[in-house]
């Protein structure tokens, strides 16, 4: 076990206000590929940044909409590993004590809600509601993948994903809920994320100029480690039940 993890728990069961930042590194070990990972197969020869971009959808709707299906497609049959769930297991014993949590995700994976995080603050949007470009109507898609590429709507406009692509701003309610529970929090949890993505790197620069302790968890090292209070190496599917056990005993 990390040596770092004992002296960081007892603030998970202490502190009054706890804010958590997720990325693509919690979701690894349940199977999905993180950004950095190379796409794999047909997409082999394809830039994630470059696909994640209104041009690419503007220019090719086709392949941009295949690719967000197939994700789709993928993420539902993952299932949420021992890192989502020590976060729903926080949540509940944080809110338990009538202490404060915020769960912020980078993640289009919902694999948060299906461990059973509630509010859960998507900054970057999720894989299942598709929004027609021309009427803005939402609809959720459950099913099996779509049959034709792009979807229509009925409007006989182009459906996209629900997410926010690089270039486009993120959803101003929840990035302000965000903001705001960065700045408020005591304690600021930042797990599988390189940090590099912004706005919502600046989340943690925010907990630490207003003075919150932050642990980050990640395997390898990020742009703002040597900024945080505690930097644990390691997956986030094992450290994290570590610190739950070390904070709370079980
Ligand atoms: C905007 C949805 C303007 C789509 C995503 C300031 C400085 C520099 C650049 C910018 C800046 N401000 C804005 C920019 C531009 C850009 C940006 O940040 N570019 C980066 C690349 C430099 N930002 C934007 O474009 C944003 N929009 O600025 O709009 C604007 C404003 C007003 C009005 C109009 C316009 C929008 C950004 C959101 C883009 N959408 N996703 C989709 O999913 O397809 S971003 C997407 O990539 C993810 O959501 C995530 O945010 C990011 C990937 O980062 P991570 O999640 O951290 O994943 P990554 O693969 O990088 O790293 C994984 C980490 O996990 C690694 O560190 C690894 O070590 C670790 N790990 C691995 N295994 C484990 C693990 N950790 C723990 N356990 C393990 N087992
Ligand atoms: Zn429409």
């Amino acid at each position: 076990m990390d040596e770092l993890i004992p002296s960081a728990a007892p603030f998970l069961s202490s502190a009054q206000r706890i804010a958590v930042l997720t990325g693509a590194g919690i979701s690894t070990e349940s199977g999905i590929p993180t950004f950095r990972d190379a796409l794999k197969g047909h997409w082999a020869n394809f830039d994630p940044q470059k696909l994640a971009t209104p041009q690419a959808f503007a220019s090719d709707p086709e392949l941009v909409s295949r690719w967000y299906d197939q994700r789709r497609c993928e993420c539902a049959l993952c299932r949420p590993n021992p890192g989502h769930e020590a976060l729903a297991q926080l949540q509940e014993m944080t809110e338990a004590d009538g202490r404060e949590f915020t769960l912020i995700t980078q993640n289009v994976d919902r694999l948060h809600q299906t461990a059973g995080s509630t509010e859960v603050i998507e900054l970057h949007g999720n894989l299942w509601v598709w929004r027609c470009v021309s009427c803005g109507k939402e609809i959720e898609e459950k099913g099996p993948a779509f049959t034709q590429y792009p979807p229509k709507c009925d409007c006989g406009g182009n459906r996209r994903p629900g997410v926010v692509w690089f270039g486009e701003a993120l959803p101003r309610v929840e990035f302000a809920a965000a903001e705001r529970a960065a700045r408020r929090c005591e304690l600021f949890l930042s797990i599988g994320t390189s940090s590099v993505v912004y706005p919502a790197a600046g989340l943690i620069e925010s907990a630490i100029t207003a003075g919150a302790k932050v642990v980050e968890i990640n395997p390898e090292a990020t742009p703002l480690s040597d900024q945080v209070e505690w930097s644990i190496r390691g997956k986030s599917g094992e450290v994290l039940p570590q610190l739950m056990k070390e904070a709370f005993g079980n």
